[in-house]
């Protein structure tokens, strides 16, 4: 799963990218802005995992990944401070978007960019993302219309069309296309443009340590059309360094019960509805996302395609139930250990490991 850190120069963006990763990217002191982003992977700690080690002893235990990209401000469009078509490029390549906003004052920051106004950053966030995929959207309409003038005449296109004047219109009217529900002809048609609005986004309140946790009635207002997270960006950003037991005691002090980054993990997992699944064996126990919903061939072609094109069935059974009844033996007697097939929708916690012949 990749997540793209976005937002207003100073939100803090690149502070919370080294709370998240444990790295240490330079933090840009108020005016100079760097254009490469920073990536950084981080693992998906679930105690499933080495749970499930314990029963099957691998070589190798592999948990879920989620990749951070720290870009260096937001992808802004002609005449303003634009971003290279590289960094554009990737933003597409995300999963999720995490919009950093700025609730933390700081004197420099404020003379230049005001006090901290995290609604109005998010608006102005929303609008930058809908003017780059306008400009995207209205330039493939020229090129339809053109088609169509032309003669051109295939059914593809006319979906194609369709969509993209529906996204013309919502955008238009400031509304980003996650909000626009595509029939899923239509979907498909426009997915290759990889509109930023598009994007599920979840947005990271960057407060001050000091006003932490006092800001219910502001995440209110966010959560009526976001996933919002709080984040001390800075403090976050010093526990990240520190071992373990020391980050478990700042913790209690400050009356936080999960690190900032195992938070995300979750807020990620719930904004993009990606549950987990595991395959097991003596080489490796290993942990892998999915879309809630999908099916059993959708999860095999997640370990290799071969797996989805070769599918006959999935034997499976549910993590608890190992855990209760304590062997694989002992789900065999009591019929939990499962023959499924193409179309069975995998669960949170599915232990699969998948027949298949090519
Ligand atoms: N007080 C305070 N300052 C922060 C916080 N997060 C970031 N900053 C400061 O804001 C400035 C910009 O931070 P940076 O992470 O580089 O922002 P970016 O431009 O969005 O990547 C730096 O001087 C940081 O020290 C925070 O949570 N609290
Ligand atoms: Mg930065």
């Amino acid at each position: 799963m990749k997540i793209g850190l976005i937002g207003l120069p100073n939100s803090g963006k690149t502070t919370i990218f080294n709370a998240l990763t444990g790295l240490d990217a330079e933090i840009s002191s108020y005016s100079t802005q760097k254009t490469e982003p920073n990536l950084g992977i981080v693992k998906v700690i679930d105690e499933r995992i080495s749970k499930l080690a314990e029963f099957y002893e691998p070589k190798k235990i592999i948990h879920a990944t989620i990749e951070y990209i720290d870009f260096a401000g937001l992808p802004r469009v002609a005449g303003k401070e634009s971003l290279s078509n590289s960094l554009l490029t990737l933003a597409k390549t995300t999963d999720a978007l995490a919009a950093v906003v700025r609730n933390f004052k700081d004197e420099i920051i404020d003379q230049t960019l005001g006090k901290p106004d995290p609604l109005a950053d998010i608006e102005i966030i929303n609008t930058e993302l809908i003017l780059s995929d306008l400009i995207i959207a209205e330039k493939r309409l020229e090129k339809i219309e053109l088609s169509l003038k032309r003669g051109v005449k295939n059914n593809e296109l006319m979906i194609e069309e369709k969509a993209v004047r529906k996204a013309i219109e919502s955008l238009n009217k400031d509304i980003p296309l996650r909000n626009i529900d595509f029939p899923s002809d239509e979907e498909k048609s426009i997915r290759g443009f990889q509109f930023l609005s598009q994007k599920p986004m979840m947005i990271i309140l960057n407060s001050d340590e000091k006003n932490l946790g006092h800001n219910s009635e502001l995440q209110e207002k966010i959560r009526s059309n976001y996933k919002v997270m709080e984040f001390a960006g800075n403090f976050e950003m010093e526990l990240s360094k520190l071992m373990h037991e020391e980050q478990q005691d700042f913790m209690a002090d400050m009356n936080i019960k999960e690190s900032a980054r195992d938070r995300l993990t979750k807020l990620s997992y719930e904004l993009l509805g990606y549950i987990s699944f595991f395959t097991i064996g003596k080489d490796e126990v290993r942990a892998w996302t999915i879309v809630n919903g999908e099916n059993a061939v959708d999860a095999a072609g997640k370990v290799h395609s071969d797996l989805a094109r070769g599918f006959i069935r999935a034997e499976c059974f549910s993590y608890e139930d190992l855990i209760r009844l304590g062997s694989e033996k002992a789900l065999r007697e009591k019929g939990l250990f499962r023959l499924e097939g193409k179309n069975y929708i995998v669960k949170d916690g599915d232990v699969l490991k998948i027949r298949f012949s090519i």
